[in-house]
């Protein structure tokens, strides 16, 4: 990624009709090319004070808008550099006027992330920072959104800071153990730096364990209902969703393509699936929604299977409930409100015994009343929430931060290990020079053009 060079422009709203839409510009550039659109000086815009002005297309004069134009100073603005903001009405068709006119100065259209960027190769934040905006940006929701914000105020800096300290206080006093002592370090001393390590690599993996809930709360988790035809998948998969998304009949058979729909629990996103009724089936589509149905079953984090209560259980049901038990999954035992019992002991052994020991995983639900919805909600994301989403806590919410913790933590008890075996200094420090790399990557002061390349790659154009 080039970022140095020529002036960028993006759009900073969101495509499409709006209240106001956003042109943003950065480098050199940026003030050259708000002189060009409104004929005024360059004095005219005075730094971070938005000016109401009008807009005209160059080659003809016509007027194109009346614009709030904000100058950014270069460096003190967003990316570092010169910045200019034009807000405009938000017609998609005036927008792209203004981006082209833009284009045709000379400037280029940003890649995606293209201005953090340059705020991060210009030092106005670090890589974690400018990940957190992408981060806050996706937020789905509230509890995402706030993780996202403090990551962006510089949290996973001053989490990871003490750490590096240490490491580099232990690396020192084996550096100079290395130029200096002639024998090996003295036993007492060798002693106190594996306890020194012993305990960063144990703060190191504490905080890698709150990915577990960090990960959650970002991403969310899928689930996929399965089950055999007719027992009520679609109907629940409506009842979670609050709305008639999927295709409800009494025709067996009746969904073929998988469905995918987001909601929340408890504020974790959930990606949810209703896919076609699993049976031996000779009609082409349907079989082809059956494979489907067993690959979304393959891939989810948790399976929920739908038994019609009300009927005893097939053959199939129990081949589903088999092949579900695999992965992480719960049973909804759907259609109750057809029941004159709600007795769920007798519901949970009802006509097989072998379904009894999952007594604990069953929901009793009616997706027709509403009845056990709340519960199933419970149910569905309780196998995940170990932490306790709602304290306080910073949470390690991407798995490159994640993963970058947990390499920082073995290659530290590489070197305990070492240590342990008497090897040489230069062993001991090669896993501590690593581990100090890998932290700097989490914030970028150790990150390749590569890397960069790749984590912009998932940022949205304009930001
Ligand atoms: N009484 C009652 N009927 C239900 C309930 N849930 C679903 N039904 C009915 O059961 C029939 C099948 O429901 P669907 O939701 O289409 O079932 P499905 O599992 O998605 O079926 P396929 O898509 O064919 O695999 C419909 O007539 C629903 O109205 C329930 O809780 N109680
Ligand atoms: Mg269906």
């Amino acid at each position: 990624m080039d970022v140095s060079g020529k002036t960028i422009v993006a759009l900073a709203t969101p495509a499409g009709r709006s209240g106001i839409g956003i042109v943003r510009l950065s480098g050199d550039g940026a003030l050259d090319a708000a002189v060009k659109l409104t004929r005024r000086d360059r004095d005219f815009f005075a730094p971070r004070k938005a000016t109401l002005v009008e807009l005209r297309d160059p080659r003809d004069n016509a007027a194109i808008d009346k614009a709030l134009v904000t100058y950014f100073k270069a460096p003190h603005s967003f990316t570092g550099e010169d910045v200019v903001e034009i807000s405009c009405h938000g017609s998609p068709v005036l927008l792209r006027q203004v981006i082209d006119l833009c284009l045709s100065f000379g400037c280029r259209a940003a890649e995606p992330g293209e201005f953090t960027l340059r705020a991060l190769a210009h030092g106005q934040l670090d890589l974690a920072e400018a990940e957190a905006i992408r981060d806050l940006i996706d937020a789905q929701t509230t509890t995402a959104a706030r993780q996202a914000v403090r990551q962006l105020g510089g949290e996973m800096s001053r989490s990871l800071q003490p750490l590096k300290d240490e490491l580099l206080n232990i690396i020192v006093v084996l550096e100079s153990a290395l130029e200096f002592v002639e024998d090996d370090l003295p036993e007492s001393q060798s002693e106190e730096v594996s306890r020194s390590l012993q305990e960063i690599a144990a703060k190191t993996l504490e905080f890698a364990d709150t990915y577990k809930a960090g990960h959650l709360i970002r991403d969310g988790l899928s689930a996929t209902i399965v089950g055999r035809p007719n027992v009520g998948k679609s109907s629940l998969f409506n009842r979670l969703l609050g709305t008639e998304r999927a295709i409800v009949t009494d025709i067996a058979g009746t969904t073929r393509d998988q469905l995918n729909e987001r909601f929340t629990v408890g504020d974790i996103p959930i990606h949810l699936v209703d896919t076609a009724g699993l049976r031996e089936t000779e009609d082409t589509v349907e079989k082809i929604g059956v494979e489907r149905a067993r690959g979304a079953m393959a891939d989810a984090d948790l399976v929920i299977v739908v038994l019609d209560a009300h009927e005893s259980l097939t053959e199939e049901d129990r081949e589903i409930v088999r092949s579900a038990e695999k992965q992480n999954f719960i049973i909804a035992l759907n259609k109750i409100d057809k029941l004159p019992s709600r007795d769920i002991d007798r519901l949970a052994s009802a006509g097989d015994p072998a379904l009894s020991k999952f007594r604990e995983r069953m929901v009793p639900v009616s997706a027709k009343t509403g009845e056990g919805l709340d519960d199933l909600r419970e149910a569905i994301i309780q196998p995940f929430t170990t932490h306790d989403l709602s304290a306080n806590s910073f949470l390690v919410t991407d798995a490159r931060h994640y993963d970058l913790l947990m390499r920082t933590h073995a290659e530290i008890g590489e070197s305990v290990e070492a240590l342990s075996q008497n090897q040489s200094e230069e062993i001991v420090l090669l896993g501590l020079h690593n581990a100090l790399r890998y932290l700097g990557e989490i914030t970028g002061e150790t990150t390749t053009e590569d890397m960069l390349t790749r984590i912009f790659s998932t940022f949205c154009i304009g930001k």
